[in-house]
């Protein structure tokens, strides 16, 4: 087991829900696999500080077919180590991974990770992110187990934002707090309890220069947020990093909608991935009172027939999410 001495979230209760009956809230353990998540991440932020990853890729491409850098091969190379070290652990679904990772078959979890969110941005030192979610294992015979198919069995989720601070945000599904990593004891400190989404905000983060392959209701939204002629000033303003996990931490403080479409004709479950982007990250932003949407239903009501499957995300103030939905329900198909 990973006993790290380096970390102590300093607020009661983050138990996974099956352990909440074990302990108190005056207790102050969390599980173990999310102290190894934390260890993880710790290393790769000590690893971006130092700027130690210059170089391009390995010319390898993961099962989304994306070039692999090598910080992502690093980065999931911590996450892999750490979860099998904790024991915890039974098997991983990683966007790094062609196919799911036994890591201890006894562990009484299952993990899905982005290990490094956003890594079109290494090298430039612009914000990264990792995004984490922790299931119950039940491990069926379908190629995508049968406690990762439907939502219900996410015990937590989580993301760790690599900005000019290390900020973990995490669910057990009993509210959504934040913890920044305190360089000098190299501990995770409660910093943010009980965020809440704005209803809804003025900024949208989208990849406009997709704009032509967007579906005709996704058009009117962005039209929508685009100043209109007589508007003398902007309504909305657009705010895009290419980071997932750096957008939509600003948009749980601030408000707002990210939207990654489809993209027609090739792409029509766009491009983010359910298991280990979206539904974590749908997960979070209902704890916070945000809405997570496909564009017509419940992002955590879509089952994962596949490892790596796909799909379109509108995630945010559940006003801005509401309304983009309506405008895509009332948008003529070959508009
Ligand atoms: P695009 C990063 O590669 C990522 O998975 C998300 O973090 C980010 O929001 C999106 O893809 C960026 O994609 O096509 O706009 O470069």
């Amino acid at each position: 087991h990973i006993v790290s001495s380096t970390l102590s979230l300093s607020v009661a209760g983050p138990y996974l829900k099956n352990e909440q009956a074990e302990h108190g809230p005056e207790e102050k353990e969390i599980p173990v696999i999310v102290q190894a998540i934390c260890t993880a991440a710790k290393n790769i932020s000590d690893t971006l500080r130092r700027g130690d990853f210059t170089g391009a890729g390995r010319n390898t491409c993961n099962s989304s077919g994306e070039i692999q850098h090598a910080l992502d091969i690093y980065a999931n190379e911590q996450f892999i180590a750490s979860l099998t070290n904790c024991g915890e652990c039974a098997a991983l679904v990683s966007e790094e991974c062609d196919d799911i990772l036994v890591l201890n078959p006894g562990g009484q979890y299952l993990a899905a990770i982005d290990p490094l969110d956003g890594s079109s941005n290494t090298g430039v030192n612009m914000s990264l992110g990792s995004i984490f979610s922790i299931y119950r294992n039940n491990i069926g015979e379908t190629p995508v187990p049968g406690s990762l198919s439907d939502s219900t069995g996410q015990l937590a989720a989580g993301y760790i934002l690599y900005g000019p601070a290390t900020v973990l945000v995490y669910t057990t599904g009993d509210g959504l707090n934040g913890f920044t990593l305190d360089p000098a004891s190299g501990n995770f400190l409660l910093s943010h309890p009980g965020i809440h989404i704005p209803a809804s905000g003025y900024s949208y983060s989208v990849n406009e220069g997709n704009y032509s392959l967007f579906p005709s209701g996704v058009k009117d939204f962005i039209r929508h947020c685009r100043p209109g002629k007589a508007a003398c000033s902007a309504r909305y303003s657009s705010r895009y990093t290419g980071t997932m996990v750096a957008d939509i931490h600003r948009i749980l403080f601030h408000g707002g909608i990210f939207i990654y479409p489809a993209l027609l004709p090739a792409f029509p479950e766009g491009k983010l991935r359910l298991l280990y982007e979206c539904r974590p990250m749908a997960f979070i932003i209902e704890q916070a009172g945000g809405k997570a949407s496909d564009g017509y239903r419940r992002l955590m009501d879509i089952e994962a027939c596949r490892l790596h499957q796909r799909t379109p995300v509108f995630i945010g103030s559940p006003i801005l999410v509401s309304l983009a939905e309506s405008l895509i329900a009332g948008a003529h198909p070959h508009s």
